[in-house]
């Protein structure tokens, strides 16, 4: 999960898509050598076409579309590496934000590609889907093509790209200029020895393509590469980040470059361990299944490969939403036909394992899908070279026989672990069952407060509503102990503005049993609150307040009450934070009074500016807030709740495997990392990466 200001867009898609096929300058390819200046006019028009409608190769040219480009030119290494050429990439983030990648691959051709009649370097930098159109039966066409727009529409949105390539021993160059146009042509500018081998790839995104920032934010790449290393095993990935703090960097403490390695050879299953960091696992090994199949389609002649591998653990976790899904390393977040595949597999193969072992007893039920789901952590992998995508943002497989080439991967790999590992599959079996009687229980529990939560429309008592009856227009702000909810009563707005407070800390829903969960009254106050429901039956569209505002104290009380809280949304109203209607306000550590003005900072930088800027001598007193309760009602307006003047920290989620893992860890047993991640993200609020 990551943090935005308020005022950025969220929710844009992950990847880049293809509003509809640009083929332009492909016919350049066509053309051939003979007509030379001719296919090159053609080059530029498709990478202007690029430049002039950035929307239709990449989804968006914020922030998100900035870090799109390094998924692009980093895609194309992994690629390198699934066909078996490469092992080793790096990644560097320079002090201007431009980006350098470089792999051990063979090194794109240099030689000149006869359709084209540019050199190789120039024909995959400059037309558009060329990736993977050459190359013969070298292998690369096992993944090009597999997702990307190819690193042409980089170049296109790049100020300058400079690639390196060394095979054959030689280095080879060329830099491309103002989004894409060749400085010369490739030229050899020296030696290289086998051990040298490979593509680098230097390049430094267009700030008036990218005008809303072309900082890159670390957390982002990292995360990202993290993922990248999980799901394709073996590759080790190096980031490394150049930057001072000046430059959006955050160097190690001794001044050295932050810098990660990412290598992992057990790939999913280590993902799998990883997601389930702090969780008691049932089987401490992850169950591993893997296949691949040949379909030839409707035509009758064309072959299609698709590989899928799944990597599963059952832990104590009363979670349902442990399944994450992937088709060609792109996160599948509205999941498809390869996860209907596998609960498909789960429920056969685990009710027939019951019953043959008479754990399930002839008028028992059988288990249902979410029974098998809970605590279930999953990482399944599918690799289509045709995905075709469906859903609200396009994240969800369509390809209809994934479905039972997964369901018959997995159905027979799980049915034979199972028979090889008696004493887990036992543990297994054990664990459904409870979920299976759990459900009941909570069946029983949740229709009584159900009734309280959902169906009782009375709002609870401790609630100051706004008067307006405009969601959109509307905010609660929930907030920690009755004295600063006094003071938000008083100094709200009242017409958009309504003030739940919190009677001290809530409940740890990562903890607690779900009956008791939903007997809890601050839950239920919330709840009945925001008025849309929770877990699978969460109406967004219902909600009571365009805006859910977490106001608690900046100290370490308040840091853990504020992660409860996220906890719960996440947890029971996920599509709350994934729509982006959960805020953090921001209240101010500081104020100093001065010349009978009242001056504020929001933290330790602020608070030495305002120091030099009203040339205040040493020791000059300020007050230091400790909690909310200390500023009266006009204060906490002016300085946290005023919408023109507040800052607020609006919570997304981007990577839900990370946030699953950080959730997980804050909230368990352990308060080591609890206190470690606190510290860590408090001075650094901007790269709070939840
Ligand atoms: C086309 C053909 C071959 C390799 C590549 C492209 C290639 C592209 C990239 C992009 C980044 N790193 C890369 N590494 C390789 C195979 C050519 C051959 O047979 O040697």
């Amino acid at each position: 999960m990551a943090d935005e200001k308020e005022n950025t867009s969220v929710g844009e898609e992950e990847r880049f898509t293809y509003v509809k096929e640009d083929v332009s300058n492909e016919k350049a390819l066509e053309k051939g050598k003979e007509d030379y200046s001719g296919s090159d006019i053609q080059v530029l028009e498709g990478l202007e076409a690029v430049r002039k409608r950035p929307g239709m190769y990449i989804a968006t040219t914020a922030a998100a579309g900035l870090h799109h480009l390094v998924w692009e030119i980093v895609d194309n290494s992994i690629d390198e590496a699934l066909a078996g050429y490469c092992r080793n990439i790096t990644v560097t983030i320079n002090h201007d934000n431009s980006i350098l990648v470089t792999d051990d691959g063979r090194g794109v051709p240099v030689d000149t590609v006869a359709k084209s009649g540019l050199s190789g370097v120039e024909t995959v930098y400059t037309i558009l889907h060329a990736g993977g159109k050459f190359g013969g039966e070298g292998g690369y066409k096992v993944s090009g093509g597999l997702h990307g727009v190819g690193a042409s529409v980089v170049n296109a949105l790049s100020v300058w790209m400079e690639v390196t390539v060394c095979r054959d021993g030689g280095k080879f160059f060329l830099r491309f200029e103002n989004g894409g146009h060749p400085v010369g042509h490739l030229e050899r500018i020296g030696d290289s020895t086998p051990e040298q081998r490979g593509t680098t790839v230097h390049f430094k995104p267009d700030p008036t393509i990218f005008t809303e920032t072309t900082v890159y934010n670390y957390e982002t790449i990292r995360n990202h590469m993290r993922q990248m290393a999980f799901l394709n095993g073996g590759i080790k990935i190096i980031l490394t980040d150049l930057r001072t703090p000046e430059e959006g960097g955050r160097p190690n403490e001794d001044g050295s470059p932050r810098q990660e390695s990412f290598q992992y050879d057990g790939g999913i299953r280590e993902y799998v361990t990883y997601i389930d960091t702090g969780k008691v696992p049932v089987n401490p090994q992850p169950i591993y299944c893997e296949g691949a199949e040949e379909v030839t389609l409707a035509d009758g002649e064309t072959k299609e490969r698709i590989y899928a591998e799944v990597a599963l653990q059952w832990t104590d976790s009363y979670s349902q939403d442990g399944i994450y899904s992937f088709c060609n390393n792109i996160s599948t977040k509205e999941g498809g036909t390869h996860v209907e595949g596998l609960n498909l597999a789960l429920g056969r193969v685990l009710n027939d394992y019951a019953r043959s072992f008479k754990l399930l007893k002839e008028d028992d039920k059988n288990f249902t899908g979410e029974d098998c789901r809970e605590g279930l952590t999953c990482v399944i992998s599918i690799k289509h070279p045709n995905p075709q995508y469906e859903g609200q943002t396009k994240t969800k497989l369509g390809n209809s026989e994934v479905r039972k080439i997964v369901s018959s991967i997995v159905g027979e790999d799980l049915r034979n672990w199972l028979n090889e590992n008696p004493a887990e599959a036992r543990s297994i079996i054990d664990k459904l069952q409870l979920a299976s009687r759990a459900r009941e229980a909570a069946r029983v529990a949740r229709e009584k407060t159900r009734k309280s939560a959902l169906e009782i429309t009375t709002l609870p008592g401790k609630l100051a509503d706004c008067s307006s009856k405009d969601p959109m227009e509307c905010e609660l702000y929930i907030v920690e102990g009755n004295s600063a909810g006094g003071s938000a009563k008083q100094g709200r707005d009242a017409k958009t503005q309504a003030i739940l407070p919190l009677r001290g800390k809530i409940l740890n829903v990562e903890k607690a049993r779900e009956d008791r969960i939903w007997a809890n009254a601050e839950i239920g106050n919330m709840i009945t609150a925001i008025g849309a429901g929770v877990r699978e039956n969460f109406d967004v569209s219902k909600i009571r307040y365009n805006k859910v505002v977490i106001m608690t104290d900046a100290d370490v009380d308040g840091d853990h009450i504020r992660i409860l809280l996220l906890t719960f949304f996440y947890r029971f109203m996920r599509p709350l934070i994934e729509f982006g209607h959960v805020y953090i306000a921001q209240p101010p550590l500081y104020k100093i009074d001065y010349k009978g003005s009242a001056y504020y900072a929001y933290n330790d930088a602020q608070l030495e500016a305002l120091r030099k800027n009203l040339n205040l001598k040493p020791g000059f007193a300020f007050q230091r807030y400790k909690g909310l309760g200390e500023m009266d009602y006009n204060q906490l307006w002016e300085t946290t709740m005023d919408p023109k003047a507040r800052k607020m920290i609006r919570i997304t989620i981007d990577d839900a495997a990370e946030a699953e893992q950080i959730f997980t860890e804050l909230m368990g047993e352990e308060v080591e990392p609890r206190k470690r991640y606190i510290a860590e993200n408090a001075k650094f609020v901007q790269n709070l990466d939840i």
